[in-house]
């Protein structure tokens, strides 16, 4: 059943105009960006978001029964990027790479599992080769034939791509062979070359990061996409920054979903700088964040909420906020809790389950490239037992 945009929930007259323009499927400009991000009307925003989200995908939403795994936290940028929690120089206390048997050793927790799917993120180690990477995807497949792996962000394919003097081009392509199957969205941040000076100073430009999914596309490997928000940014980088999404998905169709992670300033340098430490982003910033990547990339089929960073609480509401897609089972998770992420690092596959029939909608598992895995799961367990199983947030 197609959904019908309730007009009477917009209580902003600034959104109206706005709402002609989805509902009659039109593209929305930087102008009308700025309208949504700018607007106090929550409520009538993701009235139009979810519209916009439901017209593709209906009352489904889409999760992933997946495994993080984050080879090694050791990274060339771990002074420069200062937003960041996770990196460590090579001889820093906690410092860690895990060699290729540990690694096959932490994806054995999917051997009994339901997982499909690796997503493998790390730091630049300043010594670590193509080959490690390789093996490690050849290695994984060859022991879970049925798993996905979607592995290495843009800045860490360029990154190996120097390590070797060769080309991006060329370790996609070697990476595609061992059996890579897509790439996450980080390392994108925010595009903006102010914005990077800040917060990023020698990683990948913009541009570049651009480049890399270009070329992941071009080979046929899709790929996941992010801005990280919440920080030093304006609204005008934002959209700028979503521009620069919506252009290259008309070129190349090669974005599978946009996840937008909220910045957590815990043990990081920026979290100082700012003041900001055990402070984290609103429920509104998170929510409003869901809605306008919804509205802004009308060409981009999946929004995902990253339960970690948000809570699985507010990611189940931003189902009605124009998102399609939550972050999977995850199993361990480092990124984020490094940096102050109060949430359970787990979440168990009926939890998932539960969470988006509790929002009313059609839970679906994926795989990696959004092919429909599972649509029937056992009815709900008894409320006692479900109750003592919902994941702990707590208090900071
Ligand atoms: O690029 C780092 C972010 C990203 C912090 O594609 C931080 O499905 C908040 O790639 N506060 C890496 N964010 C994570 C990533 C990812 C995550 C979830 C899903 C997918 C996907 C990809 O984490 C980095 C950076 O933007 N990050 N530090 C921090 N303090």
């Amino acid at each position: 059943m197609a959904a019908e945009l309730d007009l009477s929930l917009i209580r902003d007259p600034a959104l109206r105009p706005i709402a002609e323009h989805v509902a009659e499927g039109r593209r929305l400009d930087a102008v009308q960006g700025r309208t949504l991000y700018e607007s106090p009307d929550l409520i009538g925003l993701g009235a139009l978001a979810d519209f916009a989200n439901q017209r593709v995908n209906g009352d489904r939403v889409f999760f992933s029964a997946n495994q993080h795994i984050n080879p090694t936290n050791v990274c060339i940028l771990r002074n420069t990027c200062t937003f960041c929690s996770f990196a460590r120089m090579p001889k820093e206390d906690g410092a860690y790479v895990r060699s290729l048997d540990e690694v096959f050793e932490e994806a054995e927790a999917a051997r009994n599992g339901p997982t499909r799917e690796f997503h493998i993120v790390g730091g630049l180690h300043p010594k670590l080769k193509l080959s490690y990477y390789t093996d490690m995807i050849r290695g994984l497949r060859e022991r879970h034939p049925s798993v996905h792996v979607k592995a290495l962000t843009a800045v860490e394919i360029a990154h190996i791509a120097r390590v070797e003097r060769s080309s991006s081009l060329e370790v996609l392509a070697a990476l595609k062979e061992a059996g890579l199957t897509s790439l996450p969205g980080g390392g994108a941040e925010v595009f903006s070359t102010a914005v990077r000076a800040t917060i990023a100073e020698r990683k990948l430009s913009g541009e570049e990061w651009l480049r890399v999914h270009r070329e992941a596309h071009s080979l046929g490997i899709p790929t996941n996409c992010t801005m990280l928000y919440g920080h030093v940014e304006t609204t005008d980088d934002r959209i700028a920054h979503l521009d620069a999404l919506r252009l290259l998905q008309d070129e190349s169709g090669g974005f599978l979903t946009y996840i937008p992670l909220a910045y957590h300033p815990d043990n990081n340098e920026l979290g100082e700088e700012l003041g900001r430490t055990g402070t984290a982003t609103t429920g509104y910033e998170d929510l409003r964040a869901i809605a306008v990547g919804r509205l802004m990339l009308d060409n981009i089929p999946h929004v995902k909420t990253h339960w970690p960073m948000v809570t699985p609480f507010l990611s189940q509401v931003a189902l009605a906020f124009g998102c399609d897609d939550v972050e999977g089972t995850v199993v361990f998770e480092r990124i984020y809790h490094d940096a102050g992420a109060q949430t359970a690092m787990h979440l168990r596959y009926h939890e998932i389950v539960e969470l988006i029939r509790g929002a009313a909608r059609v839970p679906v598992e994926r795989d990696s490239l959004y092919h429909e895995v599972r649509r029937e799961f056992d009815p709900p367990p008894p409320m006692r037992e479900l109750s003592r199983s919902l994941p702990v947030v707590h208090a900071a």
